[in-house]
């Protein structure tokens, strides 16, 4: 019997640890504010907690001359990197059967990109997705194809299932064994948008995507249009949360074409979550939206509350609370 996916959602269960949470840097933070604007260059924004050390150093990048590609590699590698993110990288949850699969895109100023999905054993994925964009002339490799093109240019093979991870993992399977229910615990996918200050932009997504998901799934994170989106006369965009209603969407691409129209950030996140309400299980998942524009205005939207995201310019440095569309 073929199970939708809101059947299979809604009978998925939660495991109670609370270890699944999103507050990797809880202390960080510093404000509420529900929206903001600025029109500073450069400016760095991301998803998350996360996205706040992952904004500084592609700050930091742009700072000292840095292109606004390194900046959006080398910013996401800090989260990819860090094993207490349990959504990125090393130490993210496994699949069902434990293996950390990878999914990860970039986007540059001209519109080139890069993206490797289904990727084991290799830590920085967004890297691998710039030299798929770089060195192939393609846009996607997955799997074992992408793992070898890793191996073959440099990338060393580890494994990412840290001993904490492994061990949660474990507990899931002799205990549980149903997915995570993605609306509560699955929401921290690194997607970073910059500006440079010439007005250059760039961007990109990586996650090791829905916690024990079905072994070869694959996410919006690896696919252009849906997590991310980047036209350099415009703006650009990316997401997190459930990565089938973004592909669905293709969120990102239409938020950059609404601000092409004329909409602001704001105006454009909202059309896109406003299109997820064709869904009857728009009130369970949750998909956020990341947004700026050419001229450094930015905003962030999500259908529910608690989405965090971190904006860093000359002046600015913190992680705000995003509107939302689900008021109680
Ligand atoms: C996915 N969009 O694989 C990702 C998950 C996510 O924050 O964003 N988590 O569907």
């Amino acid at each position: 019997m073929k199970i939708s996916r809101r059947k299979f959602i809604q009978t998925t269960s939660v495991i109670s640890t609370g270890i699944l949470t999103s507050n990797v840097f809880p202390e960080k933070l510093t404000n509420k504010i529900k929206y903001t604007a600025n029109k500073e260059k450069p400016l760095v924004i991301a998803t998350w907690y996360h996205g706040l050390p992952a904004s500084e150093k592609a700050f930091e990048i742009l700072s000292s001359g840095g292109t606004v590609l390194d900046a959006v590699e080398k910013g996401i590698n800090v989260v990819e990197n860090n094993p207490n993110v349990h959504s990125v990288g090393l130490g993210g949850y496994p699949d069902a059967e434990g293996n950390v699969t990878l999914d990860s895109c970039i986007m540059d100023s001209n519109g080139n990109s890069g993206a490797v999905a289904y990727l084991n054993d290799i830590k920085n994925p967004i890297s691998v997705a710039r030299l798929v964009k770089e060195k192939t002339p393609h846009v996607l490799l997955v799997g074992k194809g992408a793992q070898e093109f890793a191996l073959k240019n440099g990338f060393k093979k580890e494994n990412l299932l840290t001993p904490e991870v492994k061990r949660i993992w474990e507990k899931w399977k002799s205990t549980n064994k149903k997915m995570h229910d993605p609306v509560k615990n699955n929401h921290d996918t690194i997607g970073l948008l910059a500006l440079d200050k010439n007005g250059n932009i760039s961007g990109g997504v990586s996650t090791s995507g829905w916690a024990y998901k079905i072994p070869g799934r694959v996410g919006d994170s690896a696919i252009i249009g849906a997590s991310l989106f980047v036209d350099n006369n415009v703006g650009a965009a990316c997401s997190t949360g459930l990565g089938e209603r973004a592909i669905e969407t293709v969120g990102s691409f239409l938020i950059v074409e609404k601000m092409r129209e004329g909409y602001s950030p704001l105006e454009a996140c909202k059309f896109a979550i406003d299109r997820l309400k064709k869904y009857d299980d728009f009130n369970s998942f949750q998909v956020s939206y990341l947004a700026l524009n050419k001229n450094g205005e930015y905003a962030a939207f999500s259908n529910k509350k608690n989405f965090k995201y971190a904006v860093v310019t000359t002046t600015f440095n913190k992680v705000l609370e995003s509107d939302y569309l689900l008021k109680p």
